[in-house]
């Protein structure tokens, strides 16, 4: 099928593709394509962007020098520190007037790190998006529900101006007052939904409670992340609505979300938009590239941004790429879902512990509802680990409130033991009553870290 003004079809035997002459290109056409690609944009910030002249130069490489595709090792890597030093635009490489969006990413501490983009970056970013929404079972006649936050953020506008490119039509509600989330896809049935995992599972619970039935909602895919969140969360979010639900990736630096996206076919890996971005994984200690279905740090570079083409930027998250051709028909090497980042990573008592990690083992009890939080102490000096969670409320109930019961102190143990058999750390597990752990209504905050007020009070 033909979609009017669209550039989708489906291709025989396989799945609906928004591009699928690039989805589908063999690995040497589109490591020739990159290549071009990435010949133009060394070219460009070389003579645009006085902080890659100084580096390019120091390294002694001109833009002549990248002449395969595995040149790009011989970039400078670029972090996150560096934008911050460059706040707010000096790592542009076009002129203010030809910037025509500027988002941010809120980071924990100090200042945003500010991006831009110019027309042609937008049109880039929102075909992407148009092309995630297929790859995630999408089509032009869709209504999307879109809890992603508007803002700076680039969830919400992103994915605006992408289901907009793609003909379908976008529901503008961002997150929060879930309330009215829940009465417009009760109204609207709408077909897809974007948003946090951990804002999702709020409306989840919400339509649960209002007795709106999985397969009364209208939904059938959903589009989530922004967060790391476990194969166990989705089994639950898919069981709750009723749907399919898709991982997407992205980060504002490079872009925003549409740099991977998994499949509805597969959901297994997510999509790498390989023409725009060139992709390496490294080992985060030795900067060395790890091979295929290794973990390590993943590195992009950008090839087509006009605006901010950043160079092999860490970008701190953890995962591992496959090259091997996915059942969907699609060519494009794909991500594994995002383990965690670097610097969210815990380190206990010598012991590396990731929040996913934890959540897949809490999610598998039944007992518990899908929240949960992370809070990190100091006992003496020793570094301890306290995992919050909340009964259902059903089971609550049968215990009569009471959380002393034998009851949830068998089940404390029980868990404890299981976490620390799958993470190699020991962890007080505090069980609590039903809604005592914060709801998020964007990116979940997963790990309160005490311990540093611990050593501010002390030192007080
Ligand atoms: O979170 C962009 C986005 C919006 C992605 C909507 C997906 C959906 P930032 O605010 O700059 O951009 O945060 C980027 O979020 O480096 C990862 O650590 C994390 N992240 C994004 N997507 C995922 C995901 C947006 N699917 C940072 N799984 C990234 C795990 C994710 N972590």
């Amino acid at each position: 099928m033909l979609y009017k003004g669209v550039n989708t079809l489906k291709i025989k035997g396989g799945a609906m593709m928004y591009s699928p002459e690039i989805e589908t290109l063999s690995r040497e056409k589109m490591q020739e394509l990159q290549l071009s690609r990435l010949k133009g944009t060394v070219e460009r910030v070389y003579n645009n962007v006085p902080f890659y002249k100084e580096k390019l130069d120091e390294l002694g490489i001109k833009p002549s020098d990248i002449k395969t595709i595995e040149d790009v090792r011989k970039l400078p890597f670029t972090v996150k520190k560096d934008l911050r030093d460059q706040y707010p635009f000096g790592l542009f490489a076009v002129p203010q007037k030809d910037i025509v969006r500027i988002h941010g990413s809120s980071g924990t501490s100090g200042k945003p790190t500010v991006v831009g983009y110019t027309k042609n970056d937008i049109e880039n970013w929102s075909d992407l998006i148009a092309r995630a929404v297929v790859t995630a079972g999408g089509s032009p006649e869709d209504i999307f529900h879109n809890a992603y936050g508007y803002g700076l953020f680039t969830g919400g506008i992103g994915f605006h101006h992408g289901v907009e490119k793609l003909g379908a039509a976008v529901v503008p509600i961002s997150g929060g007052n879930t309330d009215r989330q829940v009465t417009l896809i009760n109204d609207f049935k709408p077909r897809g939904i974007g948003g946090t995992p951990s804002y999702i599972l709020n409306i989840a619970e919400k339509l649960e409670e209002l007795g709106i039935a999985p397969e009364d909602n209208g939904l059938e895919y959903g589009i989530f992340g922004a967060e790391p969140w476990s194969e166990e969360m989705r089994k639950n979010i898919e069981k709750k609505l009723g749907i399919k639900a898709m991982d997407v990736y992205g980060l504002s630096e490079v872009m925003g979300p549409g740099v991977g996206i998994e499949c509805y076919e597969a959901q297994d890996g997510l999509h790498l938009a390989e023409d725009h971005f060139i992709f390496e994984v490294i080992n985060p200690d030795t900067l060395q590239p790890v091979a295929d279905g290794e973990d390590g740090e993943l590195v992009i570079t950008c090839i087509t941004k006009e605006a901010l083409p950043l160079l092999r930027y860490r970008t701190g998250d953890i995962t591992s790429i496959t090259r091997e051709k996915c059942k969907c028909g699609r060519t494009t090497a794909r991500m594994a879902r995002v383990k965690g980042r670097t610097d969210d990573m815990i380190i206990i008592r010598g012991v590396n512990v990731f929040p996913s990690e934890i959540e897949r083992e809490l999610l598998k009890v039944n007992e518990f509802a899908p929240y949960y939080q992370i809070h990190l102490w100091k006992k003496g000096n020793m570094d301890a680990l306290e995992v919050r969670v909340e009964l259902t409320p059903s089971i609550y109930q049968s215990i009569e409130g009471n959380l002393e019961s034998d009851a949830v102190k068998k089940l404390k143990k029980q868990v404890q033991h299981d976490l620390k058999n799958a993470c190699l750390v020991s962890v007080e597990v505090t069980i609590q009553q039903p809604l005592s752990v914060p709801r998020s209504e964007g990116k979940a905050v997963r790990v309160v870290d005490h311990r540093k007020e611990l050593v501010e009070e002390a030192v007080r």
